[in-house]
Formats: C-alpha cells, structure tokens, sequence
C-alpha cells in the first residue's frame, strides 16, 4: 500500500488527485473519485459563483468524502469563485494558469489547503512563502493549460526547491508512471486524461471515443503565440487554429482570440470533438477502456507498487 504524509493529512486513501479539468471536472466526476479513495477535483473554471456553489452541494450529496476545488486563475470569475470556496469551506483548492499569491492569505485564514499548480521552481517558491500546503508540479506532457518543463525535469527540481510536499503532474496514466513520480520525490501524484474515460465522467461520448482512438503523436499545443499554450487532439480546430496563428501573420490577435472561444464547451458537453478544442495529455493513448473511477485508481496503484517491488531487481 503506498501511503504518504499526503494522505493522512488530506483524508485519502490513495495519494492521487483527479485533475481539475475545465468542462469536464463536475460533482460526478468528483465525487466518483473521492468515493474511490482519491481526492476528487470540481473545475470551478466554466462557473460563476452560483454555479460553484451548486456543484459543490451537488457533491456533498454524492460522497461524504473531502473533495477540492481548482480555480483558474484567467477565468472571468475568479473573484467570486475564490470566495465561494471560503463561504463553502471547501478543504482543498488546487489553482492553475497563473499565481494565487493574491488571494492566499484569505484561503489560509479560511483554513483551506491551499495547493497551487507550479511550471517552475520560481512559482513553487513564491507559493510556499505565500504559505501553500503543498504544490502540484505539472510537466507540459499534460492536457491543458501547458508550462515550458518536462515532469521528469520539473518535479524533482521543484523538489529540491521547497520543504513542502510536491505532487508530479503531466504524462502520469499508468502504474509505472506513477512508480517514477514517486522516484523524483513526488509524495502524490495528478491525473487528469484517464480520468476522462471514468464512468463517472460526464462529458460526451465523442470526446470519450477521441481519447480512446488517440495515438502517441496525436496532440499538439497551441496558442503560444497569445501566451496561453494549450495541449489538446489534434484535428480540424487545431489545424486551422495553428494556420492562423503561424502562416496568416494578418490573423489579428483579437481575431485569434475570438477563435478559441466556446471551443472546449462545445468538445466536452456538444460531442462536437471536430471544430471543438478536445484538451488531452501526451498519454491519451495508454487510455484503454471506459472504467469506474475506482478501477482506475486501484489499477495505477497496483501497477506501481508491482514496478517498485520489482525495481532492484537490475541493481548488480
Ligand atoms: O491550468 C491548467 N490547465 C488548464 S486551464 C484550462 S482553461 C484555459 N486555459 C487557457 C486558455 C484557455 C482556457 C485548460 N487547462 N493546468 C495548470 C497549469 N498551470 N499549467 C501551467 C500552469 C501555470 C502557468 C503559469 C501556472 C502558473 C503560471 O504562472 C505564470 C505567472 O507567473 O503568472
């Protein structure tokens, strides 16, 4: 059983995160996840503060394990959202896309673990001043919102650079990936790609299919160029998305801007996986099968600890 300072101090019996995923990571999902043994993730990024609120209460009814809240820094509701956790006393809060520093003291005064999605060993250190619980090192093999870092090179300098616990991020989807975490020093870990294939998940069936058809090659990051990358599928969106942004030097940046509006909502809740922007991890071919939440989970754990135990064996 691989247990760390992570688990007992969050409540969990597994030291695994379900990643916060915008359009994708409800009350469903969450709540599958906790129930599961995990720590389950609402994305309060495609929410007003109402909205949160609903969600979270939705939760509550469907597990009465601890679950958490990520909030997207660049989302148009931060403000309100960053309150509903402290109204809500939401136990975790995991940020993303940006530095919270802002908004710390009145999560930490709220009592709320504050656990920061860090690119670098720069943001990490600016979140343990600002009195973070833990970090989440994220490497740019991750679906999303990217940094520049790979997670075998970021975790285990983010490791060095901090007392406090670093969970590893990007490119985790089976059990040996999660073994490596825990060599680079990671006391937990966060997935969020296989998660969309969790029964518990509610997105669309198409994007589903999408991650189960995907092959090693298949994602690319767009939107370097207005500073937002973002790794999703590649199909007709990010075709025309990356032409506009390279070839068309008279694409204006408002007009590129404009294009990815509404992209992700119509992936995951539309079914529309062709001009809809369908945000995937390098990993989502090792993604096999539609599974509960649980299955999962227990399937990365076994695998991890069969790849530990079985470790020394190639040490003369
Ligand atoms: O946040 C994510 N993944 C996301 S957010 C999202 S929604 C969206 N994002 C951008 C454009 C359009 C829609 C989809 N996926 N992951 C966590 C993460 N955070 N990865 C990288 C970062 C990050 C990057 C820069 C964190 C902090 C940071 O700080 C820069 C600074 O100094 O402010």
């Amino acid at each position: 059983m691989i247990s760390t300072v992570i688990n007992e101090q969050l409540g969990i019996k597994y030291p695994i995160f379900q990643g916060g995923m915008a359009w994708v990571a409800d009350a469903s999902l969450a709540a599958g996840v906790s129930n599961a043994g995990g720590l389950g993730i609402i994305a309060a990024m495609n929410s007003n503060g109402e909205q949160l609120r609903a969600e979270i209460r939705k939760a509550r009814e469907l597990t009465d394990k601890p679950f958490g809240v990520n909030i997207m820094l660049m989302s148009p509701f931060v403000q309100e959202v960053a309150q509903v956790v402290v109204e809500e006393k939401v136990p975790v809060v995991t940020t993303g896309a940006g530095n919270p520093g802002k908004y710390m003291k009145a999560w930490n005064e709220a009592g709320i673990k504050v656990i920061p999605v860090v690119p670098s060993t720069a943001l990490a250190k600016m979140a343990e001043r600002n009195g973070a619980f833990a970090v989440i090192a994220e490497g740019g093999e991750s679906g999303g919102h990217v940094g520049d870092l790979t997670t075998m090179a970021l975790v285990p300098q983010v490791v060095d650079a901090v007392s406090i616990p670093v969970i590893a991020a990007g490119g985790i989807a089976d059990g040996r990936q999660v073994a490596a975490a825990f060599m680079l020093g990671a006391v937990g870990i966060q997935v969020g790609t296989r998660f969309l294939v969790a029964e518990e998940c509610t997105i669309s069936q198409e994007y589903k299919n999408k991650i189960l058809k995907a092959k090693d090659i298949d994602t690319v990051v767009t939107g370097k160029r207005l500073g937002h990358p973002v790794r999703s599928i590649k199909n007709s969106f990010t075709r025309e998305y990356t032409k506009a942004e390279y070839d068309s030097s008279n694409v204006s940046d408002e007009e590129l801007e404009k294009m990815g509006l509404g992209v992700l909502r119509m992936a995951a809740r539309e079914g529309e996986v062709s001009k809809g922007c369908v945000l995937a991890g390098q990993v989502a071919s090792m993604v096999k099968k539609e599974q509960p939440a649980k299955e999962i989970i227990e399937e990365l754990f076994e695998g991890a600890e069969k790849v530990l135990g079985g470790a020394m064996k190639w040490v003369k």
